[in-house]
């Protein structure tokens, strides 16, 4: 297998690999399953001075990377794979955009730093100019490292076949995780939750989906939107199937099912509460699937 291959181009070598040398990433890299090639900007600088920047036309505060330096460093390393700018301007980083580029062969990220890098070796290479979030940072390197380390873990072989499994249903849902607990079950007064020491599996991940919608509704309105939306549309589909397929107080009814006498009202799934007691796109209680 021929390793996934990452370049960065920064005026901070000695940056690299940092965290990337450590942990996941880390062993990975000394497995061979990835490749971190640095290359300072500075040596394609060809004055005297070694100079990379210069100050901004039309004036202001700070200073640009020049881009006949930056072409020079760009040249030395393109050879087709995603050109990466980190800029706060930059279209959102997401997993999605994680999951492309670990499909593919590698990765060329540039690093800018003082005010960023003229616009027009930006255009001429048609770099993707991608941001980490909302905030500003002294320079583009820490934000290469977490488009790295989110990439780098989802190469072949780099995160164990378990965790892989779990990271999927995260990934792929728009809900945030439901906490975890580990032992000891009492620590300083607190107790775990007692439905995690029951051993009712559906109890449990009823709880864990109610658990990520409390979390994700509060903590994050755009993605509680998002799930909403797909989980009405999910509704709609499965409203055409109903006419064909038992209705869910059908399959839980024990007349009809026996398995369900076995179910207490903890472990059945909820009923779906009567239209009337749905108001607007408030959900008055968690309809888990599990
Ligand atoms: C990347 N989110 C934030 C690059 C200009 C003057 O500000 C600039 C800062 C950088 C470094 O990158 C970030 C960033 N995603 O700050 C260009």
């Amino acid at each position: 297998m021929s390793p996934f291959r990452a370049d960065v181009l920064t005026l901070f070598p000695e940056m690299f690999p940092g965290p990337l040398g450590h942990s996941l990433a880390g062993k990975a890299l000394g497995e061979g399953r990835w490749q971190l090639r640095v290359t300072d900007i500075r040596n394609f600088a060809i004055d005297r001075h070694r100079s990379v920047d210069d100050a901004p036309f039309g004036g202001g505060a700070g200073m640009v990377l020049r881009p006949d330096v930056v072409d020079r460093a760009v040249a030395a390393v393109a050879d087709g794979r995603p050109l990466i700018y980190l800029t706060p301007r930059g279209e959102p980083f997401t997993q999605k955009m994680a999951r492309e580029l670990a499909a593919g062969d590698g990765m060329i990220l540039l690093c800018g730093r003082y005010e960023g890098v003229d616009q027009r070796v930006i255009e001429a290479w048609r770099m993707r100019e991608v941001s980490i979030g909302d905030y500003v940072l002294s320079g583009g390197e820490p934000a290469a490292m977490v488009v790295l380390d989110a990439v780098i873990r989802l190469l072949p072989g780099v995160v164990g076949k378990e965790e892989s499994t779990a990271e999927e249903s995260f990934s792929q849902g728009p809900l945030l995780e439901y906490p975890h607990y580990t032992r000891p079950a009492l620590w300083q007064g607190r107790a775990v939750p007692q439905v995690l020491l029951s051993g009712n599996h559906a109890a449990i991940a009823a709880w864990r989906r109610e658990q990520a919608e409390a979390i994700t509704r509060t903590r994050r309105p755009d993605l509680w939107a998002l799930y909403l939306r797909e989980r009405q549309e999910a509704e709609k589909g499965a409203e055409a199937g109903a006419r064909a397929e038992p209705h869910l107080e059908e399959t839980q009814n024990p007349e009809r099912n026996p398995e369900e006498s076995q179910k207490t009202a903890e472990t059945r799934r909820p009923l779906s509460p009567p239209e009337s007691s749905r108001e607007g796109s408030v959900i008055v209680k968690a309809v888990g699937t599990a």
